[in-house]
């Protein structure tokens, strides 16, 4: 069969393959006093039309099952959302007990939602749950444009995130 070799004309240059975005195992999960679940669902179809695989614990998870959970599912990050208020407390609580795990004391975790019922924005309240061990506070107002942003800025590897960074938000 006759063969044609490709000749180049013009500047275009020959396309360079980019890498590819990292995919990432997320647990997605409320609080064990929040009922809300339409966040839970926004926030998976979010992940998953990125790319990423998302297993979701649902609402009013215990903190021991959520926990128990994320030790078993080893996620690349963990997402807690809450909208009913007690955003802020229940999130102070849980980063304590996750970070207490060497197995999570270095996994991704952020936290969004309506977190207190001050409105959004505190920058009290995310100065503290940052230093608390989040790597990240996505309060209302544009903080799904920043989510994004952060989901972007995670390495293949998040798991190396130094604790309680804090530096990607
Ligand atoms: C539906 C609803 C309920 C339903 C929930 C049913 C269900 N299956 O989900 C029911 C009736 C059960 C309910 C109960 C209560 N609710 Co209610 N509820 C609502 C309502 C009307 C809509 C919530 C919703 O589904 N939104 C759609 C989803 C997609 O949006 P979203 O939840 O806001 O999430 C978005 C953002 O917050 C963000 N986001 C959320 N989490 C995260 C995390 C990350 C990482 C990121 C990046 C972004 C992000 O992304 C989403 C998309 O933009 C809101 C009012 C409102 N208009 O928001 C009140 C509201 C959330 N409820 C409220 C309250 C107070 C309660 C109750 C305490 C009422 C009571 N006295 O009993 C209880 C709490 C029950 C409990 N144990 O948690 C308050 C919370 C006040 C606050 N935080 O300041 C709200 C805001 C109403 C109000 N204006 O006062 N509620």
């Amino acid at each position: 069969m006759e063969q044609h070799a490709v000749e180049q004309h013009g500047k275009a240059r020959p396309a360079v393959p980019t890498p590819e975005p990292a995919v990432l195992d997320v647990v997605v999960t409320t609080m064990s006093s929040d009922s809300h679940t339409w966040n839970l669902v926004f926030l998976q179809l979010l992940l998953e039309e990125l790319g990423h695989r998302v297993t979701n614990l649902g609402a009013c998870v215990p903190d021991e099952l959520l926990v128990a959970e994320c030790r078993r599912i080893e996620p690349d990050l963990i997402v807690l959302s809450s909208v009913n208020g007690h955003g802020f407390h229940d999130g102070l609580r849980l980063i304590g007990a996750l970070r207490a795990c060497p197995e999570l004391a270095g996994t991704a975790t952020v936290i969004g939602g309506k977190l207190g019922i001050s409105g959004p924005g505190d920058p009290a309240r995310q100065r503290e749950l940052l230093a608390a061990g989040f790597d990240g506070v996505f309060e209302e107002g544009g903080s799904v444009v920043d989510f994004r942003s952060f989901l972007a800025a995670l390495p293949a590897s998040p798991r190396s995130l130094p604790t309680g960074s804090g530096a990607l938000r």
